[in-house]
């Protein structure tokens, strides 16, 4: 491997130290085709700093044990460690108390317990579920197979040319039928900062309960439960520097309590005879079978890291570096952003006159270059933008502006190569 991650410069912007952070991200330190890694995919997942590595390490090197279970003093370690992540989580989004915070697989396992504990028993022929233009395949589908199944209909707000919802829309469509709103904080096609806030208010005035999908927020900005008043909210841990595998869904107390198990089987029982079986506490009741140990620990780790840099700063230079980038394809001839809402976060979508976004891709990766092309699971919107697909570049806190200049100068080749 040779370094090619520590780029000086002018990324030393805002007193944020991005050399020294590149430096605890070993992945970033290589080549690809011979030219030093410009990582551009982090809403696809983001690499992994050096502590959310050790974690992992140090669980299977040395507390390796199922937990909640053992008398032994690794499974009594596990434990610890897996709980204390918990509490973290808990306080990394302000929830109220660790019963609140359900380890799952990840956003999508986090809104497929939502469909199925929650709506499903309440849902009725005629009802309604209401998401939005923007969403995410994850944020539709389950929805999708509940409304099928129940004979309801799944209503969409829809969004302007720039990718912002219509408020005014989402208003007339809270309806007395409407059994819950999911909709994402930020959206990964586009980019859009919803006003989740908001739309949450809006909906409480009718007592309809809001799912927030923070897939895309929780990685650039302080996700506060407790402020947004959000019933629900997800993320995965793969998308905030932790480990693949695990993610939270954070639920309001009440309203997990009177819901049913997702999943049965071990550890979320508290007695089982053949005749009948009492479930567990929260938040064990929704966590059936062996978890992701190893990953949940190492999402500690991961929020730890964060928490060190700090939110605020993250969004700070993120959104300088948006600026820069937004300014750079602006400059680009052939080039349109797909997804220009006035508050964005961290994704440039953008078309190349001419070209299809997979041989923009291909191109840029012969450059080292990695970026995302296609329909990013969210073929609603490139329907409504009328493309097939998109070339997305996605940032991180890592990214550096000479990085963008370097995307810029790979988007300009792509365009000379297809003139
Ligand atoms: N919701 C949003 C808004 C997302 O962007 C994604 C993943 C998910 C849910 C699902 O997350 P998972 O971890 O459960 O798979 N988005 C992307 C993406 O944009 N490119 O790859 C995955």
């Amino acid at each position: 491997m040779s370094v090619a991650g520590g780029i000086p410069g002018s990324q030393e912007r805002l007193g944020f130290e991005v050399s020294r952070i590149r430096g605890d991200f070993p992945a970033l330190h290589q080549e690809v085709y011979g030219k030093p890694l410009i990582y551009l995919d982090n809403a696809a997942t983001t690499q992994k700093p050096q502590p959310v590595i050790d974690a992992m390490v140090r669980f299977y090197t040395c507390d390796c044990a199922n937990i909640h279970r053992g008398v032994h003093l690794l499974s009594e370690r596990a434990t610890r460690n897996y709980e204390d992540s918990r509490t973290r989580v808990k306080r990394f989004i302000n929830a109220a108390d660790e019963s609140e915070i359900v380890f799952v697989r990840g956003a999508t396992e986090g809104i497929n317990l939502v469909a199925q504990s929650y709506v499903r028993p309440l849902l009725e022929r005629g009802d309604e579920i209401l998401i939005s233009a923007l969403e995410h395949h994850s944020n539709i589908v389950p929805w999708q197979i509940l409304c099928e199944e129940k004979g309801a209909r799944l209503r969409v707000v829809p969004m302007n040319m720039r990718g912002e919802l219509l408020l005014e829309e989402y208003e007339s469509l809270l309806r007395p039928r409407t059994r819950l709103v999911s909709v994402a904080h930020v959206s990964n096609a586009l980019g859009t900062v919803v006003p989740v806030e908001r739309m949450i208010g809006m909906a409480h005035r009718r007592n309809i309960p809001v799912l927030v999908d923070g897939a895309q927020a929780v990685p650039h900005m302080k996700a506060d439960v407790a402020r947004l008043g959000c019933d629900f909210y997800v993320f995965s841990g793969h998308k905030v520097y932790g480990p693949t595998g695990v993610g939270v869904l954070y639920g309001k107390k009440h309203l997990l309590e009177a819901m049913p198990p997702y999943q049965g089987g071990g550890d979320m029982i508290s007695s089982v005879t053949f005749e009948k079986t009492v479930y567990n506490r929260l938040p064990y009741k929704f966590e059936a079978g062996t978890p992701n140990i190893a990953g949940g620990i190492a999402l500690g780790a991961a929020i730890d890291y964060l928490e060190a840099i700090g939110l605020d700063r993250i969004a700070e230079y993120e959104q300088d570096l948006l600026r820069y980038a937004t300014e750079a394809f602006s400059n680009l001839p052939g080039v349109r952003l797909i997804g220009t809402a006035a508050e964005k976060a961290g994704v440039l979508s953008f078309v190349v006159e001419g070209v299809h976004p997979h041989d923009v891709g291909t191109i840029l990766d012969q450059e080292g270059i990695a970026i995302r092309t296609g329909h990013h699971c969210a073929q609603p919107v490139m329907d409504y933008f009328n493309v097939p697909a998109t070339a997305r570049a996605s940032l991180a806190f890592y990214n550096t502006r000479e990085e963008i200049d370097a995307l810029a100068a790979g988007i300009r080749k792509v365009a000379e190569v297809f003139s």
